[in-house]
């Protein structure tokens, strides 16, 4: 079966508005078998033709290599729903699409598909706020995990309630794929994070100001994969001064990577 014809998110969450609800309180929801073992292999065969199909004619900035030698190396592939059909359709099928207005009672666009590969050996991601990479606070990212994620691959970290406090401060870092970092982690944010260990086929979504982090991959042969969707509220695109700001930075971020042979 084709994605797009897979069951819709309404028929995978049984109750939305407690969803909901749980979203606007705490800043991100966790739906356990949220994808059935077989559609998590569909993607993870797809991820695979992708790498082995498309990779190879991209465009710069659309894959982060640790060492662009080593195909192996990839940290992350980007905006793969603008390469591939089949990350397309999963983007614009009702089993991701959609959800995201309800979250935040806005019409929104897929803006991202990405894949968050996490090799062993791969570092920590920094704590951070996606609004601070977004420019604004009108989207969500959706985090599925494409295998069973536990401390040593690196799970996620939530703070939960961080996503009533604004943008906070970032400052730029040296970690590929993550190029922000909160200036402060204090201790209160330590106390009362939340770990997702997950299974395969789980479903996070966090808030734009949501405070999150996760840890290195310490693992020799375990990776850590799992796909990002981002949704942004359709009215974001038609900001152009916020729309320009983020082409410049992203610019300017592929340039210092691909000085360094990491793009
Ligand atoms: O997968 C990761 O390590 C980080 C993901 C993340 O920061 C995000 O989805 O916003």
């Amino acid at each position: 079966m084709f994605c797009a014809d897979w069951s819709s998110f309404n028929e995978r969450i049984s109750h939305l508005n407690d969803v909901k609800e749980e979203f606007s309180k705490r800043g991100y929801i966790r739906i356990d078998g949220f994808l059935q073992p077989d559609e998590v292999q569909q993607i993870l065969e797809h991820l695979n033709r992708y790498r082995a199909d498309v990779v190879g004619r991209l465009p710069k900035g659309s894959v982060f290599y640790e060492d662009k030698a080593n195909e192996d190396s990839i940290i992350r592939l980007e905006q793969m729903h603008l390469h591939d059909q089949f990350f397309k359709d999963l983007a614009e099928s009702g089993v991701f699409n959609g959800l995201v207005d309800c979250l935040i009672n806005e019409a929104c666009n897929a803006d991202n598909v990405q894949w968050f590969s996490k090799p062993p050996g791969a570092r920590e991601t920094p704590p951070h706020q996606d609004g601070k990479y977004f420019m604004h606070d009108r989207a969500v990212t959706m985090w599925l995990a494409l295998d069973d994620v536990d401390e040593e691959t690196g799970c996620l970290y939530y703070v939960p309630g961080s996503h009533e406090q604004g943008l906070l401060d970032h400052y730029k870092t040296d970690v590929l794929g993550f190029s922000q970092a909160l200036i402060e982690y204090p201790n209160e944010y330590k106390e009362i994070e939340e770990k997702q260990v997950v299974k395969a086929g789980t479903l996070l979504a966090h808030h734009a100001y949501m405070v999150h982090r996760a840890g290195s991959n310490a693992s020799t042969h375990r990776w850590r994969p799992a796909l990002g969707l981002t949704y942004w509220a359709k009215r974001v695109y038609q900001d152009i001064e916020l729309i320009t700001a983020k082409k410049e930075y992203k610019q300017s971020l592929n340039h210092k990577l691909a000085s360094s042979d990491r793009i």
